[in-house]
């Protein structure tokens, strides 16, 4: 069902904002866009995403039968777990998941995800998973602080093998997801990179400095600050 239809291009603004227009205009489930570059690649908020060419930047555009929205936070880790098995099967790097939506390989992010989704009451209308990985990019088109796969191995690899890898096993998570998203917790608690680390985090326009224990059943990242324990949601920035 993932990747039955492609629409491959060669520069695009952002393949979200393009999942959105094919959504509204009528597109199947598991339609997914991939382009060279984008000009406009987005992170969450108003973040830029540098997409320069060599890099695999792709989205998936999904309507779930009878997904409740609340599992949608458990949904991006599960991306970035499936991201970093495919990662480590196919190149031998083992890349850390950084909670909630970045891969990491030696301290430098590779890759981010970004879900967006139309909500109809609490239950998910449609959802597009838009996927960011360094992978044959040089470094010197990155911002400060990123990485990618070809600066590390030495050498470029196929991006079309990783591509259908992922898209196969994303499509077999995504269907044990829907079943039991929490036969994935302790896999994505073994690669998360967060845990047993300390981080600063702003809640209720406080800065706090805590220590992550723990991702929880609804993959909020469960931290302990000042005698308190705090449970994050996605959208809450680690500083
Ligand atoms: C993300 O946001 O990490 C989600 C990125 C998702 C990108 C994909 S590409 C296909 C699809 N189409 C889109 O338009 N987007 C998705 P966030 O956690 O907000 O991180 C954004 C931050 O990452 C920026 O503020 C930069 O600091 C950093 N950054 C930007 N470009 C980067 C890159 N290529 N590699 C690593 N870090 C980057």
């Amino acid at each position: 069902m993932i990747g039955k239809k492609i629409h491959r291009l060669s520069s695009v603004g952002s393949t979200n904002d393009l999942a959105r227009t094919l959504i509204a205009s009528g597109c199947q489930n598991g339609e997914v866009i991939i382009s060279d570059i984008q000009t406009a690649g987005r992170g969450r908020g108003a973040k830029e995403w540098v997409s320069p060419s060599g890099g695999l930047w792709f989205s998936i555009i999904l309507f779930p039968s009878n997904l409740n929205a609340d599992k949608l936070q458990f949904l991006s880790l599960i991306v970035g777990l499936v991201m970093s098995k495919v990662i480590e099967e196919k190149t031998g790097l083992c890349c850390a998941i950084r909670w909630p939506n970045d891969l990491y390989l030696k301290e430098k992010k590779v890759s981010g995800v970004l879900i967006e989704s139309k909500l109809r009451l609490n239950s998910v209308e449609w959802l597009i998973i838009g996927i960011g990985l360094n992978l044959n990019v040089d470094k010197n088109l990155l911002p400060e602080g990123a990485g990618s796969i070809k600066e590390e191995l030495k050498t470029e690899i196929e991006k079309e093998s990783i591509f259908s890898a992922l898209l196969q096993e994303m499509e077999k998570a995504y269907i044990d997801f829907q079943e039991n998203s929490l036969k994935f917790l302790p896999e994505i608690r073994e690669r998360c990179l967060s845990l047993g680390r300390s981080v600063r985090f702003e809640i209720n326009s406080q800065r706090l400095i805590g220590e992550a224990i723990d991702i929880d059943e609804k993959g909020r990242l469960v931290v302990e600050a000042q005698g308190k324990t705090y449970h994050l949601l996605w959208d809450a920035e680690l500083l």
